[in-house]
């Protein structure tokens, strides 16, 4: 299969590739949870959720292996470091107790996924500490196991856990393409400077594209 994409054409097959969602929790898409707490306008990020969704019930329709990711923490916050709960001064830090439940803690209200792309089963759901999806994660394992070399990427933010994600990805030998329409930040210029510093250099990261491409190229295999 072939996406028109930047800086040129995106070619993968559908057995070898996963779609990858990132963090779209409610503790970064609504008010009241992480996102929140260190200044941000959350409601920027609520325009991405009918293309994204568009997305996944397609690639679920083709039967492509979907991954889902949350940045959690464990109750005891053993997994997060002192300077990443102090950094920025936030008025509630994470593990503090806000309207959604204790701020970005695994089972928290405002810790899941929001409804309109909430997992089903047989869908890889990773929790994980850092901003980057492998670090302190088994997801490299599980996607080698079913053979999955290339990645296609949606999620917030984007210069944030989207673009560390896609740079961790790189290094450990992914082709990842991101999708343009699928991705936010609460920092409009900062998703446009991503999208261009993933796509330069001939891909020196990764390819961008619509996510009408990425239909666009199902809908002709079938
Ligand atoms: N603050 C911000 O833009 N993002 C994060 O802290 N995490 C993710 O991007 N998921």
């Amino acid at each position: 299969m072939r996406i028109e994409a930047a800086p040129f054409a995106y070619d993968f097959e559908l057995k070898s590739t996963a779609l990858v969602l990132i963090d779209m929790q409610r503790d970064f898409m609504e008010p009241g949870g992480f996102g929140e707490t260190l200044g941000n306008d959350v409601s920027l990020l609520q325009a991405i959720v009918p293309a994204a969704k568009r997305v996944l019930q397609a690639w679920r329709n083709a039967s492509g292996l979907v991954v889902h990711t949350r940045e959690s923490h464990t109750a005891d916050l053993s997994d997060c470091p002192t300077a990443k709960r102090n950094r920025g001064n936030p008025a509630l830090r994470i593990g503090d107790e806000g309207p959604m439940g204790r701020i970005l803690v695994a089972g928290e209200p405002g810790n899941q996924i929001i409804d309109a792309l909430a997992p089903i089963d047989g869908e890889i759901v990773i929790d994980k500490p850092g901003k980057g999806a492998f670090y302190a994660t088994g997801l490299h394992a599980l996607l080698q196991q079913r053979g999955i070399t290339h990645l296609l990427f949606g999620g917030v933010t984007t210069e944030v856990c989207v673009q560390t994600s896609m740079r961790e990805a790189n290094d450990r030998g992914y082709d990842s393409l991101l999708l343009e329409d699928c991705t936010e930040s609460y920092f409009p210029a900062f998703k446009a400077a991503t999208l261009d510093m993933v796509r330069a250099q001939g891909a020196i990261v990764g390819w961008t594209a619509p996510s009408t491409a990425l239909l666009l190229a199902l809908n002709n295999a079938a």
